[in-house]
C-alpha cells in the first residue's frame, strides 16, 4: 500500500499579521497535483488541518476545495483534528464525508478509531487519534494518567492493536527528541507533552503531525513531514514537503519525502542596510538581519522598496530595535487570542518578544479558561 502523508497545513495561518491566502492555495493545488501524478492508495493528514479553533469562512471554503480535488481522484483520505483544530468542527458531517472516502477523526471515546483498508498482502489498519490531552483520557482510565505519553499508551493499550497484521498510526504529538521551531505553540510546559517512541511498537508506521521540521525517528518508521510551508524564519532553512510511503509485507517500509515548492520562499537576508538595498529585490517573505550598529531612518518602509514583502527586521548589533510589519487595516477579530496576547506581551515589555515558556503559560491559561467554558 502506498500513501501520501502531510501534516500542519494551517489553514489561515497569518505570518506577521501577513494573510497567505495565495500561497496557500498554491501549495494545496500543488499537493492535489501530486496526488494525481503519484496516485498513492491513501492520504494521510495528521492534524492543525486549520490554523484555528474558528476558522473564517474563507479557510472552510479552501479546504473544501482541497478535499473536494482529492475524493475526484477517487483517493481515500484520513484526517484528524490538531491542537490548532476545534475537534468537532474536523468531525462534522463524518457520516457524509465518509461516503466520498473522506474519513475525519470522531470525537474521542477512549480508543483509536480504526478503518481497514486491504492490498495483495492483507489488511492495512489505519488507526486515528485526534489531538487528546491527559485530561481527556482521565474520564475513561482514571486520574493517574498525568503525562502526554501516559495518555496516549493507556489509550493504544486499550485498542487491541494486532501486532500481526500492518499498522499505521495517524497521531498528532509531540515524540521526544523532536527538533521544535518558533511556529508550533507548545501544549504544556516543561516536558509534560513529550511522548517517547517506545510506545508506538506496535505500529508499522506513525503519521505524525504537531512539529512544524520534517525529521524521523528509528530509520523512518515514525516522521514528521513537517508543516506544508514555513511559518517562521526559523525555519528559513528547511525544504517543506511530504512523505510517500510504501507498505509491502509486514515490517517492511520504504520511504521518500516529496519536496513542496512555495509560491513566495520565506527567508532571510543579511547584511548592512546598504548592502540589502543593493542587492536585486524579491516578493518572498523576508526577515532582515542588519548588521548595522546604529539604527537606521524609517529602515522598514525603505528596505520595502526592494523587498515588498519585508515583515520583520531585526538588528544584530542592537539589543530591541527589532521592528515587525503592520499590514494596514488588520482586523483583530481575524487575529486569535495568541497573536493578540503577543503583541500585547510585546508592547508592555519593550519589544521584547514572548520566549517559549512564556508562551506555553499563556497557552495553558487559555485552555483552563476553555475547558471551563
Ligand atoms: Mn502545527
Amino acid at each position: 500500500m502506498r500513501f501520501l502523508h502531510m501534516a500542519d497545513l494551517h489553514i489561515g495561518k497569518r505570518i506577521y499579521g501577513m494573510d497567505l491566502f495565495e500561497d496557500q492555495k498554491h501549495i494545496l493545488d500543488q499537493i492535489l497535483e501530486k496526488i494525481g501524478e503519484l496516485k498513492p492508495d491513501a492520504v494521510l493528514l495528521s492534524g492543525d488541518i486549520y490554523d484555528r479553533a474558528q476558522p473564517s469562512s474563507r479557510s472552510i471554503n479552501m479546504l473544501n476545495d482541497f478535499i473536494s480535488g482529492i475524493s475526484e481522484t477517487g483517493t481515500p483520505l484520513f484526517m484528524i483534528s490538531g491542537n490548532h483544530d476545534n475537534p468537532s468542527q474536523i468531525s462534522y458531517l463524518g457520516g457524509v464525508l465518509k461516503k466520498n472516502g473522506i474519513i475525519v477523526s470522531m470525537p474521542f471515546d477512549g480508543k483509536l478509531q480504526k478503518h481497514v483498508l486491504e492490498d495483495g498482502f492483507g489488511k492495512v489498519n489505519i488507526y486515528m487519534l485526534p489531538f487528546i490531552r491527559p485530561v481527556h483520557t482521565r474520564q475513561f482510565y482514571g486520574e493517574d494518567i498525568v503525562t502526554y505519553e501516559d495518555a496516549v499508551r493507556t489509550v493504544i493499550e486499550n485498542s487491541c492493536v494486532d501486532e500481526r497484521e500492518r499498522n499505521v498510526l495517524l497521531l498528532h504529538q509531540y515524540v521526544a527528541g523532536a527538533v521544535r521551531c518558533e511556529s508550533e505553540d507548545p501544549v504544556s510546559v516543561g516536558t509534560l507533552d513529550q511522548i517517547g517512541t517506545g510506545v508506538f511498537g506496535s505500529f508499522d508506521y506513525v503519521a505524525l503531525g504537531h512539529i512544524h521540521t520534517p525529521q524521523s525517528f528509528e530509520g523512518n518508521r515514525i516522521s514528521y513531514p513537517g508543516s506544508m510551508m514555513k511559518y517562521s524564519f526559523d525555519e528559513a532553512g528547511q525544504i517543506k514537503g511530504m512523505i510517500l510511503g510504501e507498505l509491502k509485507e509486514k515490517g517492511e517500509l520504504d520511504t521518500k519525502r516529496i519536496p513542496l515548492k512555495p509560491l513566495r520562499d520565506v527567508r532571510t537576508e543579511k547584511g548592512t542596510f546598504r548592502e540589502l538595498l543593493n542587492r536585486a529585490g524579491s516578493d518572498d517573505y523576508i526577515e532582515a538581519q542588519l548588521e548595522d550598529e546604529q539604527a537606521q531612518i524609517d529602515a522598514m518602509g525603505t528596505l520595502r522598496i526592494r523587498f515588498p514583502n519585508l515583515l520583520h527586521l531585526r538588528y544584530l548589533n542592537i539589543q530591541g530595535r527589532d521592528e515587525a510589519f503592520v499590514p494596514e487595516g488588520t482586523d483583530i477579530e481575524d487575529k486569535s487570542d495568541l497573536e493578540l496576547f503577543t503583541e500585547f506581551f510585546r508592547m508592555q515589555n519593550g519589544d521584547v518578544p514572548m520566549n517559549d515558556r512564556e508562551r506555553g503559560y499563556f497557552l495553558q491559561i487559555l485552555q483552563e479558561m476553555e475547558d471551563r467554558g
